[in-house]
């Protein structure tokens, strides 16, 4: 078998792979296979017998075979790369909540939502990914409908993580963390940003950032890995890393996380609970995204070697066992994408819902039947998951999603906002007894 062969089927076998693995923008194996073809004819010029004429047109015909082969694979898997198919405008009414329960729209024009920060006043601040912008949201007039949304800053790098502490808005981009000071008396004109921190990778795969105060005063930042499943020398990818909020004494609080983009604190231990994405293209039902507890600092929940606390990984874990690893308190749905996660502390739901968990589902993108789209509520039994259930759901119509649920916040009257990246607004979800 020829070299080029012999390399196009390995590759070819992988190409799936590769093309999901970098979000669709490297798409160059494939061109380079495609590129590649007309070089195996070029011993014809050489030598023209009957034998090496058919050697030859073999090869031709089998190399265009492997990249037909792998272009049909790269269409579907660009097919299956995609999320649920947008379905147009917002369809409020699809919304199934628990009796009692109403969902409304808390703001509009906040293209592309992700993380929430409310800050002491009831500004509502608010990170994008590709969108690049920083929002803030001003409820004025307090009637639970927003009034204004200040775009506070544009060309970003992919500013998803935010969060408030005396006065300032913390900013997440790929490779830093901003502060802008006294933000809050400045929507109208925000102040050049201090940078807090240069010291995260620029990769942008998995790149972009949920942060959060913990209650040791520490700014959590996550780095998530670099690829779909992979090992990495630079120990700071697939963490989470916490720094002093001047960001000083960075150090990696957890390994093996490969990417977390939403946690929180519970009140009764102070302990750290986070969401987990699994990896991808294991097929449908495999991994689960998962749900962890981090008692402690140095613990390490398994990526890339251990999947789901049981399930070792095809390449890397023959290298090191399960049973090594720190496992989640839950398995999730795969693929659901599990992002946002707050414990619920209001005063405004049924008592049977104090210090549960809400965690916003995104929605699946590589999954045959799309799964997500929706709102989930883990309820607790001591330190322990007891039970996992829809707490919102319609955003997703058959297999076409109108929206999809980022992050969810506890406002202080006991309210859930809800932000959604797909139709680019923030919902509020509310109980009233009757
Ligand atoms: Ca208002």
């Amino acid at each position: 078998m020829s070299r080029f062969g012999v390399w196009s089927r390995r590759r070819c076998v992988d190409c799936r792979k590769i093309v999901c693995d970098v979000d669709l923008r490297n798409l160059h194996p494939v061109y380079e296979m495609i590129a590649a073809v007309p070089q195996t004819q070029r011993p014809l010029a050489y030598n023209s017998s009957p034998e090496r004429k058919y050697i030859v047109m073999r090869r031709i015909l089998r190399n265009l075979v492997t990249v037909h082969a792998c272009l049909l694979i790269l269409l579907v898997a660009v097919g299956a790369c995609r999320s649920a198919a947008p379905l147009g405008g917002l369809q409020l009414e699809k919304i199934e909540l628990p009796p009692g329960f109403s969902i409304e729209l808390y703001a509009e024009g906040v293209e592309s939502a992700r993380s929430m920060a409310l800050s002491p006043n009831g500004v509502l601040f608010v990170g994008t990914r590709r969108e690049g912008k920083l929002y803030a949201v001003v409820d004025s007039n307090r009637d639970n409908r927003a009034d204004k949304v200040w775009v506070l800053a544009d060309g970003l790098n992919m500013p998803n993580g935010v969060a408030f502490r005396d006065g300032s808005l913390y900013v997440a981009e790929v490779h830093r963390i901003l502060r802008y000071d006294n933000i809050e008396t400045r929507l109208q004109s925000p102040p050049e940003p201090v940078v807090v921190s240069a010291q995260f990778p620029s990769e942008t795969h998995h790149g972009w950032k949920y942060i959060a105060f913990g209650p040791d005063g520490r700014l959590y930042v996550p780095v998530g890995a670099p690829c779909n499943v992979c090992e990495k020398s630079d120990k700071r990818f697939a963490t989470i890393m916490r720094m002093r909020p001047d960001g000083r004494d960075l150090e990696i609080f957890a390994h093996g996380v490969r990417n977390t983009v939403g946690f929180d604190w519970r009140k009764e231990t102070g302990e750290l609970w986070f969401t987990n994405n699994g990896r991808d293209w294991m097929g449908d039902d495999l991994p689960p995204d998962t749900l962890h507890r981090a008692g402690s600092g140095g613990l390490h929940f398994g990526f890339p070697y251990c999947h789901g606390g049981d399930i070792p990984d095809p390449k890397f874990g023959a290298k090191r066992r399960c049973d090594e690893f720190t496992p989640p308190v839950l398995k999730l749905g795969a693929h659901v994408a599990a992002l946002g996660m707050k414990f619920y502390h209001g005063e405004m739901f049924p008592p049977q819902f104090k210090g549960s968990i809400f965690i916003a589902e995104h929605g699946s993108w590589n999954r045959t039947t799309p799964i997500g789209y929706r709102i989930t509520r883990i309820v607790l039994k001591g330190d322990r998951p007891f039970r996992y259930e829809v707490f919102a759901q319609g955003w997703l119509q058959k297999d076409r999603a109108w929206g999809r649920p980022v992050d969810v916040l506890v406002m202080p009257d006991g309210a859930l906002l809800v932000s959604d990246d797909r139709a680019g607004v923030i919902y509020r979800i509310s109980y009233k007894r009757y």
